[in-house]
This record gives C-alpha cells, structure tokens and sequence, in this order.
C-alpha cells in the first residue's frame, strides 16, 4: 500500500538507461527496465549526438516501464548529462543534431571569451571551472553558424527531450548552473556575464526547480508507448552528477564523494559556493544541487580513459583485463587524469604512452599494464580532488563515498581508499537514476528532504566498504612526479 512507481531516464554519454523505481514510505526498489547505446556520429562538420535515437530509446523504455509497472507510471523524470544542447527555431523545431562536448569547435574560444570578460571575473560571477565545452562557449563558437541565426531557442538535452514528451518548455536548474550563464549565490541567470559578451539569455527557456512540474505525456506519446494517460513528467535534478550526488547515502556532512562513469566528478556537498581565486586556480566547479546545495567538485577524465582504449584493442573482456591489471605492480607509471589532452576520442592507448614517455616513466607494454597505468592515475587524481576540496571549501571528511558505474570496478574502489586514505563507501551504482526516482517521489510527498531521501537510500541499498591499505608514502611519491613536470 502506498507504494508508486516512477519512471526514471538516465542518459550517459555512452547509454541510455530507462529504470523503474517503486517507492514507499519505507521502500525503495530500482529495476532496469530498457537500455540502449548512444552512439555519437562524425559527420563533416563535426561530432554530433543522435538525439533522434535517443528519444526513439525513450519511448520504448517508456512502453517497457508501463508493461513492468501494470500501466501505471505516477510519473517519468529525466536526467543526462550536462552542458549539451540542442537549438530550436520559432516554430519549435530542432535545427540540427545537438553538438557533442568532445566536438573541436570551442577549441580557442574561451581565450577570446576571456578578452571580453577576464577569466577571473567569470568565475567570481558563475563559479564555474574552465572546461572548453562549458555551454557559453559553445554558444559563443555556434555564433557565426546559420543554424544559430535561425535559433529562437536552446534546450539543454534532457530539457529537449522532456519537451517532445510533454510540449512544455523549460530550464532546470542544476543542469543550468553547468552553461556558465548563472550566478551561484543567487541560483539565476548572471545577466551581467550574458550581457558583457552579447549572449541573450531570452534563447532559454524560464528555470525549473527540481521536483516542478513539467507537464504531460502528448497524446502522440501515450499512443507509442501504450501509457494510458495522464502521466505526468516531473523534473528532476536533470544533470545526472546532481542527481547522483542527491543519491549518495552520506549519514552527517563530513563526506566526500565521486560520481564514476565516463567521467569522475570528486569533491564535496556545500551550502555556498567559493569562489576564491585559488580555488579557480585548483579548477574547482561550483555546480548547484538539490536544495540549496552546492556541488564543489573537479571534473577528472574519468573511465573515459579506460572505455576508449578498451574500444581502440577492440572491446576485449574487462572483468578478465581488470584482474590482469590487478596483478601488475602497482605505481609504476601514473598519468594526470585531470589532462584536457584525454578530452577528444582516439588513439588513446598511445596517447597514455605518449604522456609516460614525457614524464620520464616506464612505457606501459602491456594491455594489463596500461590498464593499472588508468586505474593508479584515477586514484591518484581521487586522492588530489579530495585533498585540494577539503583545503580551498575549509570543509574536512572522514568518509569518501563512491557512487555511480565505477563502483562495480573493486579495484578502483580500493585504490582510491588506498590512495585517500580514508574509507571508501561505495554504492549505490545506479546512483543518477535512483536521485531521478526519489525527487519524483519527493514531489509527491512520499518523502521529506534530502536527508530524508539519503536515509531511505542507507536503509534499502547497503554499500560496500573498503579500508585504505598503506601509509600514502607512494601516493605522495607519485604524486610528485606529475608535480616535477
Ligand atoms: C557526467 C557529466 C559531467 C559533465 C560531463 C559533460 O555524465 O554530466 O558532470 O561535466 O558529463 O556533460
């Protein structure tokens, strides 16, 4: 009795997953009900995503949702990843496939950006890190296109993609505070930045607060899914790390977290952002979450680095190459996982090479071997995200909490304890999907705030745990080799 269930649609850049999560007031159960691949396209003017595939992925994880549940959905969120978008014209027609953020495009336009407005002034002003595929700068490299002459609207991907379910346009906001067009302290759009550099912030539509309404299945979508109506579409903390940090089970305040999967995302819940020169320095980002929370953390290359030397042997098994990986000696060779030059596809086993090399480390030879060369340099840049966030927010921890994709990869986990030494709690692994389900549910009053959310999590999902090995000496030893660069 009571117990509702909710469709939650989690896009990652690699998949697409639709989950159902059936909630109580003491219950939470997550199933996956569809998952299909999201594969971006290089077409002749560039990376592209195939956003019609994903939406196609939608409705049928939506049918399939509907079957699993007996028909009755209490409503459907979704949650991608961040700073993409797709541009509409005035009738409300998407004028292309939405740019992929490892597109080349931006490359250079951050500098020109900064002769306008100073590297430093935009981040006192939207507390963002510099990544060069932050949506300001997209915008300002889409500028000269006739696709952006002819663009009366921009979308942020799940915003794009819950518009064609319901008709209904809007800008949610945790997804929003990843454009570098909104000020952290007052949660709005920072019209002065938008200003100084001629971006219109009129292209988006107004802000949506997690858990707002945002609509109804059309028609058109009941009829493709076989959903018998209404069904109402809730928004979520759209940008997938903001819904994965709202799912990380933290009992008291001293945490930190990292968010795996394609990227690592690491650092610490906040109540206000900082936005200090060091901290701009040390490439800290000041994301917003749930509630009034900030997401202070770094953006580290993440298994990134591992998928796509694992496409470029062409997709050998992972569980028989991470046990390999686990028998090579640990720290001969480490990488810095923070590195714009990981950013864009391709060639990624020699680029790991290539970067050895430059530092005067052993080459790895192996596949094992490059593989514990990722595994060691994302410990290691864990460990420095989590040290260099406790110092710049004043905020120390006690615990690091490992959620999302990677916490089914044990060796990380424990090398990442290793590597912090601190405990690693680590769990939930559907982290993104699970914080979609529960702001869903919370809009329905089935429970009360976050912490409330995160002790129904503890309660249902008990994590794992790993204890940190070793003194740190040659975490602090590998450290310094990236440091003599
Ligand atoms: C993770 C993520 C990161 C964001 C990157 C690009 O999926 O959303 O938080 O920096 O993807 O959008």
């Amino acid at each position: 009795a009571g117990v509702r269930a909710y469709a939650a649609v989690d896009l990652g850049a690699s998949s697409g997953r639709v989950m159902v999560g059936r909630v109580g007031p003491d219950s939470l159960e997550l199933s996956e009900v569809h998952r299909f691949p999201n594969r971006p396209v290089r077409l002749p003017e560039g990376l592209r995503w195939d956003i019609l595939a994903l939406h196609r992925g939608v409705l049928d994880g939506l049918r399939a949702a509907g079957t699993r549940s007996g028909g009755r959905l209490a409503s459907v969120g979704i949650d991608g990843w961040a700073v993409d978008h797709g541009l509409l014209d005035a009738d409300g027609a998407l004028l292309g496939n939405p740019v992929h953020y490892r597109d080349a495009r931006t490359e250079g336009v951050a500098e020109q950006v900064w002769a306008t407005v100073p590297a430093a002034e935009l981040y006192a002003a939207t507390g963002l890190q510099y990544a060069p595929f932050n949506t300001l700068y997209q915008l300002v490299a889409a500028r000269p296109t006739v696709q952006f002459a002819r663009a009366a609207r921009a979308l942020l991907v799940p915003d794009l993609l819950t518009y064609w379910l319901t008709g209904e346009q809007g800008t949610e906001l945790t997804n929003a505070s990843t454009t570098q067009l909104i000020d952290p302290r007052t949660r709005t759009w920072a019209h002065g930045v938008a200003g100084r550099l001629g971006v219109d912030l009129g292209l988006f539509p107004p802000l949506r607060q997690p858990g707002d309404p945002a609509g109804r299945l059309r028609p058109e979508v009941l009829e493709e899914t076989g959903l018998a109506g209404p069904v109402p579409v809730t928004a979520v903390a759209s940008h997938d790390t903001a819904s994965a940090v709202a799912a990380v089970p933290a009992t008291g305040e001293r945490f930190a977290y990292i968010c795996t999967g394609t990227w690592s995302l690491a650092g610490l819940e906040l109540t206000a952002p900082v936005l200090t020169e060091e901290s701009r320095a040390a490439n800290f980002t000041n994301e917003l979450g749930l509630d009034g929370t900030v997401r202070y953390l770094r953006n580290i290359m993440g298994l990134w680095l591992l998928q796509e030397c694992v496409r470029a042997w062409g997709e050998p098994d992972l569980d028989v190459l991470l046990r390999a990986a686990a028998a090579v000696p640990a720290l001969r060779s480490v990488v810095d996982a923070g590195d714009e030059a990981f950013l864009a596809p391709g060639r990624m086993p020699e680029r790991i090479a290539e970067a050895c090399r430059a530092t005067g480390q052993p080459v790895p030879g192996t596949r094992a071997e490059t593989t514990r060369c990722i595994l060691d340099s994302l410990a290691l840049a864990h460990r420095r995200a989590v040290a260099d966030a406790q110092r710049l927010a004043g905020h120390p921890v006690d615990v690091v909490h490992v959620v999302g994709g990677g916490t089914r990869n044990a060796l990380l986990c424990q090398l990442t304890a290793d590597a912090c030494g601190l405990p690693v709690v680590a769990g939930p692994a559907e982290a993104a999907a699970l914080g979609n389900v529960l702001v869903q549910a919370r809009a329905h009053g089935l429970v009360g705030d976050l912490a409330d959310m995160r002790r129904l999590l503890v309660r249902t999902l008990p994590p794992t745990r790993y204890a940190p090995r070793g003194n740190g000496a040659r975490w602090r030893e590998a450290e310094a080799r990236l440091a003599a660069r």
